[in-house]
């Protein structure tokens, strides 16, 4: 059967019960989502030459990682052509792009630096997003916005400044807000013998970096928060209670990953409580797997359930959904699409579920029909949806864009040794 007549058939069902899967599919193709460029080189960037530091790792070397600007590019522009809809791209300072002989420290970042990937949006349609990087550089040994040294809490504070201005640059060239997101790896491999005094250093440090004058409406300030990391596996100073009290006197954002909680916690259950109290939040959706907060996403429950409350509580326009996964084991393209194919998915599954009809047996204590219907919309022809509307945006409908990334690898990505 045609992917027309599955839809047709999918589109009949879903209206039996209220679902009007257009409408669905035109509010799907509006949702951005940011795309994380540094899946594409294992979180190496440009600026520097060391390892990958900061509790995080990318592990295995499959070939072909993206070893220029150029290359970077290519890959992406590559992989957003498997996707449906127009999105945006999430860059790290250490992204900066030098011209030949030139180069800056962290802290003397300028929006020049970052020009050609103003000029790569522009010409692919995209927006961006930033994150200043407090990793993977000489003076990010442990602990950056919280070194007890002060000149190197300085240089961290003089970096995220330079990073505001950068981000404020991209939200004037692209016109539109940028999420700027400050995560650091700061944390203690053992039993600290002061807890406080390295999150007082953190929050003076981060009331400095605010205390510049930026336009609010452009720059998007985040703090992410973290559980814990590798080599940091006792303390991390900027925990999820720091991060959510700063936030919430400081009006910033907080970004959450679902990486970086306990196992039983569910970042989709704090969604409701988030949008509570603040205006908009940021999530960095990715799927913990042990020790490592990074895997590739997959269309799994707690995806699934993410992009439920996103729709259920109504904040398409509230909730900036950025991926963070590096996983250098397989095709680095093909995790890219896979994670981005799979948050539209199940924000398309969100978009397909009866909210009114859920929520009014919930209130009326139906519970049995409740868990009865959620069962049954499980089994509902989604997948005729999905297929419709790759068909509908000219990308590959089902498994067929894997072909194409088999040939990309075969005539670009094996050439790069
Ligand atoms: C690390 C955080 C952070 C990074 C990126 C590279 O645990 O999740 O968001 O993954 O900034
Ligand atoms: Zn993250």
């Amino acid at each position: 059967m045609s992917v027309d007549v599955c839809y047709q058939e999918a589109k009949e069902k879903y209206a039996k019960i209220g679902i009007d899967t257009d409408a669905a599919i035109e509010t799907l193709l509006k949702k951005k989502i940011s795309l994380h460029c540094w899946q594409g080189d294992d979180v190496a960037g440009f600026d520097q030459k060391g390892a990958l530091s900061g509790g995080i790792q990318a592990t295995r070397n499959y070939p072909g990682k993206a070893r220029t600007p150029e290359e970077l590019m290519a890959d992406i522009e590559f992989a957003l052509k498997l996707v449906p809809g127009t999105h945006r791209i999430n860059l790290h300072a250490s992204y900066a792009i030098f011209k030949e002989g030139e180069w800056a420290d962290r802290d003397q970042l300028k929006p020049e630096h970052f020009k050609a990937w103003v000029d790569f949006a522009k010409k692919n349609n995209l927006k961006l997003d930033f994150n200043p990087t407090c990793f993977s550089h000489p003076l990010a040994d442990g602990l950056t916005l919280s070194n007890p040294d002060p000149a190197i809490r300085a240089f961290w504070v003089r970096h995220v400044k330079a990073c505001i201005r950068i981000s404020e640059y991209f939200a004037e060239e692209l016109d539109s807000p940028c999420l700027m997101n400050i995560w650091v790896p700061d944390g203690l491999k053992d039993v600290p013998g002061d807890r406080m005094v390295l999150r007082k250093y953190l929050k003076e440090s981060l009331d400095d970096i605010l205390s510049v004058d930026y336009d609010k409406e452009k720059v998007l300030v985040a703090v992410e928060s973290k559980v814990f990391g590798i080599g940091v596996e006792s303390y991390t100073v900027g925990s999820h209670e720091f991060y959510m009290n700063y936030a919430a006197k400081n009006d910033v954002l907080c970004l959450l990953d679902n990486g970086h909680y306990h196992p039983t916690e569910l970042v989709s259950d704090k969604i409701s409580s988030m949008l509570l109290f603040y205006d908009k939040l940021a999530l960095h959706v990715t799927r913990g797997v042990r020790w490592d907060s990074d895997h590739v996403v997959l269309f799994d429950d707690e995806t699934r359930e993410i992009a439920r409350e996103i729709v259920r509580c109504d904040a398409l326009d509230r909730v900036l959904i950025g991926l963070d996964f590096f996983d250098a084991s397989i095709n680095r393209i093909s995790a890219w699409v896979v994670g981005m194919r799979n948050m539209q998915k199940a924000l398309l599954f969100a978009l397909l579920q009866p909210t009114k009809r859920l929520t009014e047996l919930q209130e009326t204590k139906q519970y049995s029909e409740l868990m009865m219907l959620q069962e049954e919309l499980k089994c509902y022809p989604f997948a005729a949806v999905w297929d419709y509307l790759c068909e509908q945006q000219n990308v590959p409908v089902g498994e067929s864009w894997f072909e194409e990334v088999k040939q990309y690898e075969k005539d670009v990505l094996s050439t790069r040794k």
